[in-house]
């Protein structure tokens, strides 16, 4: 396990050394994406979201299930939400900035676009470590084969995380396997057991992640987030994710179909 440096800021357009680092270790963290006030600001709008989302009694967005814990206090509280700039205007108006589409030449030949509607849009994970917790870790997966559950051929897709609180490597946080986008088929699906593993990599590397940063990573690569050594409110990791997909639009909505996947990884997240 070793902790990465990283220096990069995104500019108006990416430079050929992001580039190039990114085409061979598929991932790349850019500092100070967001300031303290951003964080703030979508801190709290998430807050306001998962609020009317209790309220309301909601269990799925677009088809995709809300994972749901209690605090300390036994309140519940949702440690994954989806789709949620388009329940928030600050986050829509984020997902729009053309900094996040200044990204789009890490796919490559492909053409991309952000997929605000697509997937599980602008998914919220909300990380923390206290007994009733359901989300305090995730085993070792890629983000590829979920096109195979959904019946449809693997396409380049990158996941953006803009991360909304400080993670020390030591306090553990995302993991990822560096070059891994680049191997083979067999490897991507029997790499390691998707999810239920664990364990650590020598091969792994992390981060000292601020919040406000942004780390892009390739969905083909093999990444975790590991549980924080800590308890309580210090352990808390939340995380903004948004992908940049290829290939045929496919948006959802309140019609949409539950993927087989989910009733998986509902019994394995935790
Ligand atoms: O929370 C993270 O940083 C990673 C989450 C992740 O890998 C996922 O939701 O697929
Ligand atoms: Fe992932």
């Amino acid at each position: 396990m070793k902790k990465w440096e990283s220096q990069f800021k995104l500019g108006d357009v990416l430079t050929a050394e992001q580039l190039d680092f990114f085409r061979e270790h598929g991932i790349i963290l850019f500092r100070n994406f967001l300031s303290p006030e951003q964080v703030h600001l979508y801190i709290s709008e998430v807050s306001r979201i998962e609020q009317m989302w209790l309220d309301e009694k909601r269990e799925k967005v677009n088809g995709i299930p809300l994972k749901f814990g209690k605090d300390d206090e036994g309140k519940m509280t949702i440690q994954r939400l989806c789709f949620t700039s388009l329940y928030s205007d600050p986050l829509h108006q984020l997902i729009q900035h053309p900094k996040l589409q200044s990204l789009l030449p890490f796919l490559g030949a492909f053409e991309g676009r952000i997929g605000e509607e697509e997937k599980d849009g602008l998914v919220v994970n909300n990380y923390i470590n206290t007994p009733n917790s359901t989300f305090t870790q995730m085993g070792w997966h890629t983000d590829a084969p979920r096109d195979l559950f959904m019946g449809q051929r693997i396409m380049p897709m990158l996941n953006v995380g803009i991360h909304l609180d400080t993670c020390a490597f030591e306090n553990g946080g995302l993991r990822v396997i560096p070059g891994t986008q680049r191997q083979n088929m067999l490897k991507l699906l029997f790499g390691k057991k998707y999810f239920i593993d664990n364990s650590d990599d020598r091969r792994e590397v992390g981060f000292d992640i601020q919040a406000g940063d942004l780390s892009v990573h390739d969905g083909r690569l093999w990444h975790r987030v590991k549980q924080s050594p800590l308890f309580g409110e210090a352990s808390r990791r939340r995380v903004m994710y948004v992908p940049l997909v290829t290939g045929k639009y496919a948006p959802k909505d309140e019609n949409s179909k539950t993927p087989f996947y989910h009733r998986f990884t509902a019994k394995v997240h935790h």
